[in-house]
């Protein structure tokens, strides 16, 4: 596929959604062609289960039901989205993928590793990112972020603080043992984070971005 697919990832309010939009206007500024997706969502179908697996305290959710339902939403996503827009030579940029299922599912409800990425293995047809972007804050600061927001907990996010911390040390896991992952403090100013994700992104995939032209010059070094 001629289009690059790069991830944000991390626990809850890390700063994923803020710097994909930093991301956007990027990319934007330098012309290149790019999708931005978010999970669970982004198709109709991917919506609807959002709906139910953020908002729905009233259900019960085993762990494997939680599983299939985020599934699901990511291979209408894959299907419909991501692999087309990757086929126009796009870049796509995911807000969260099949490592926040590892995270989430796998470290924090207690489901076999393996069978979790044999499940994602179904559901993405063996689609897998370029680079995920991990961006890690201590549980603190990003419960502290929250508060400020004056945020509504959704489902997951209900779990409390201990459910955090484990989430955030499997993604230290994750970033040292899976291929193709990144750690970047997200702590500090928003532009610092921000630079260093845009230099990260610079130095891993250099001279990658596809633009309309077919003009692969590096982005970073035409913005600097
Ligand atoms: N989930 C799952 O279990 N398994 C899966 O496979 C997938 C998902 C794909 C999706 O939630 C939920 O689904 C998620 C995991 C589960 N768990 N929960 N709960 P979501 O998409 O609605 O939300 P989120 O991803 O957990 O987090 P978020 O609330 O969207 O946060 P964020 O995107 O990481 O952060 P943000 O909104 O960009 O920033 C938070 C605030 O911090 C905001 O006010 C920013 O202005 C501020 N901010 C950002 N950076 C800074 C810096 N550097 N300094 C100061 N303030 C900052």
């Amino acid at each position: 596929m001629a289009g690059r697919f790069i991830v944000l990832e991390g626990g809850d309010g890390v700063g994923k959604t803020t710097h994909i939009a930093l991301l956007s206007s990027w990319l934007d500024a330098a012309g290149i062609s790019h999708t931005v997706v978010r999970e669970p969502g982004g198709t109709p179908l991917g919506e609807a289960i959002r709906q139910v697996v953020l908002n729905r305290t009233d259900l019960e959710f085993s762990p494997e039901a939680e599983l299939l339902l985020i599934l699901a939403a990511r291979a209408a996503l894959v299907r419909e989205v991501i692999r087309p827009a990757l086929l126009r030579g796009d870049t796509v940029i995911g807000d969260r993928f099949a490592l926040s299922t590892l995270a989430y599912q796998s470290f924090g409800r207690g489901l076999d590793l393996d069978q979790v990425r044999l499940a994602i293995e179904v559901a993405t047809g063996g689609l897998q990112p370029d680079l995920y972007v991990v961006l890690d804050l201590p549980v603190e600061e990003s419960v502290e972020r929250g508060r400020r927001d004056g945020q509504d907990l959704d489902r997951i996010e209900q779990e409390g603080e201990e459910f955090r911390q484990t989430i955030r040390e499997a993604y230290l896991t994750l970033a040292d043992s899976e291929p193709a992952v990144a750690l970047v403090s997200a702590q500090g100013p928003l532009e610092e984070v921000q630079r260093r994700v845009q230099d990260l992104l610079s130095a891993r995939l250099r001279g990658a971005f596809v633009r309309p032209t077919g003009d692969t010059r590096d982005v970073h070094a035409e913005q600097s």
